[in-house]
């Protein structure tokens, strides 16, 4: 197995961080290749809780060499005080790499990222205020600043002259703000510099002869497909490609060196932010499953918008992203519903949809096709095996096997590590 990726295959929080640290025993490297701190991961160990957003979760596998790769956006401030909070709890950060092609947020993104929101109002995206979107503008707008420029102040000092040149003329004349130094911006930054330099890297180069020597990487998503700014549900997408080809581009490893694609699929479907979510609840059910569920934003804490889960988008998700398989979380959260609610198609003005549509006014029209599964009373978080499930919770997981186009591999009845079926 040389390479797998690891990604959302709905709007994010699936449970991507637990099973990354799942499998994160029996790999050798694990790598963040898109989005930045907007990510809020969860890993349960033990008694120990650890929400990590812009580190990779395998930097609580001591085997595994965590890395960041060149797709990722990088806000120097919120790594360092990510890595000096681990270590503060004993976790040995120093495998850490970090690509010296990522681009950095500063605080004039970050800066950016909550004005323009402001300024969109009712239309707002509902981003992380996070700068991810102006950070990744200013990369395809070739005025973004990278990792590396923080070990040349004299570049470093006219990338941000350039960068900010622009920005200035724009808050001034749009949103009536004051200037922002580039001076101070430079101080700032040189001063993340001498702290970061042990991780930075040709991650690249260390990656691919990785797999040269038979070790295995693993590249853990972001976000989820639907986010994705190319295949997601545009705009209301975050600003890179968490999609299974955002792996190589984010890290530079070539798709020949892929030969797993899991999809993290949740139970059920959640959503933060603004944008069109087909089976959203507005009612007892869907705030049953955000309070069992504890479906609150890791990063921001806002409340997760809840519905029943929607087979049209996981069958999309194994189209785009090339799926192998599923990781199905969250099962135990849907213990003691008497049926349980599917969504097998679309309904868009009077037509029976069962494809993904692409148009963005179709979407916003689609109403939910239900077929109802019997539900399950027992708890079914000691469940070890398939087998041990009620028979309804199994005929659950095979219907949605059946919908979504791809195996399952795995299913979640817990948070913690071990509570975890595997199914061969
Ligand atoms: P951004 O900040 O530019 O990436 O926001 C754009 C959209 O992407 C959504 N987004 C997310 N959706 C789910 N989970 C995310 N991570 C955090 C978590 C979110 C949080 O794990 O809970 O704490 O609120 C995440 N990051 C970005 C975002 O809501 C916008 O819809
Ligand atoms: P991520 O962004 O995809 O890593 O997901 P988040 O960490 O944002 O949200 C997933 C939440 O569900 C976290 O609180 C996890 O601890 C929790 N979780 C993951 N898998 C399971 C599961 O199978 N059952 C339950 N009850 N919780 C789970
Ligand atoms: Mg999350």
């Amino acid at each position: 197995m040389p390479a797998l990726v690891l990604l959302g295959a709905q709007w994010g929080d699936e449970g991507k961080g637990k099973a990354t640290d799942l499998l994160g025993g029996s790999v050798d490297y694990v790598v963040r290749f898109q989005g930045g701190n907007n990510a809020g991961h969860t890993v349960v160990v033990g008694d120990q809780t650890y929400a990590l957003h812009l580190l990779p979760s395998g930097i609580l596998s001591p085997g595994c060499t965590p890395v960041i790769g060149n797709g990722v956006v990088v806000d120097p401030e919120v790594l360092l005080g990510e890595l000096s909070a681990l270590q503060d709890r004993g976790v040995d950060t120093s495998k850490l790499l970090v690509s010296g092609n990522a681009h950095l947020i500063t605080a004039y993104h970050t800066d950016l990222d909550k004005v323009s929101e402001r300024f969109l109002g009712k239309r707002k995206i509902g981003t992380t205020g996070r700068g991810i979107g102006p950070a990744y503008a200013d990369k395809i707008n070739r005025v973004g600043i990278r990792v590396q420029d923080l070990f040349d102040e004299s570049i470093l000092r006219q990338k941000v002259d350039a960068a900010l040149d622009q920005k200035n003329q724009v808050l001034a004349k749009l949103y009536n703000r004051r200037a922002i130094r580039p001076d101070a911006v430079v101080e700032q930054l040189l001063g993340y510099a001498e702290q970061l330099r042990p991780y930075v890297a040709d991650t690249t180069l260390v990656l691919n002869e990785a797999l040269d020597g038979g070790k295995v990487v693993l590249f853990e998503g972001g976000q989820g497909t639907l986010l994705d700014v190319d295949h997601g549900t545009y705009p209301f997408v975050t600003s890179s490609n968490p999609t299974a080809g955002g792996a190589c581009t984010g890290t530079g490893v070539g798709p020949t060196r892929i030969s797993r694609v899991i999809g993290i699929l949740k139970a059920y479907t959640t959503r933060v932010g603004a944008g069109p979510f087909p089976t959203e609840l507005f009612d007892e059910d869907g705030d049953r499953l955000r309070t069992v569920g504890g479906e609150r934003g890791v990063t921001t804490g806002r409340d997760r918008r809840c519905g029943w889960f929607d087979a049209v988008i996981a069958r999309y998700a194994t189209r785009v992203n090339g799926l192998t398989d599923f990781f199905l979380t969250k099962l135990d959260v849907l213990t003691g519903w008497e049926r349980i609610p599917v969504c097998v198609a679309y309904d868009i003005d009077g037509r029976r949809v069962t494809e993904l549509p692409y148009s963005q006014t179709d979407f916003h029209h689609a109403t939910p096709v239900y077929e109802m599964l019997p539900g399950w009373s027992e708890d079914i978080s000691k469940a070890t095996t398939f087998e041990e499930l009620p028979k309804n919770a199994q005929a659950y997981v095979k219907a949605l096997e059946e919908m979504s186009g791809a195996p399952v591999s795995a299913i979640g009845v817990g948070p913690g590590r071990n509570e975890t079926i595997q199914i061969n």
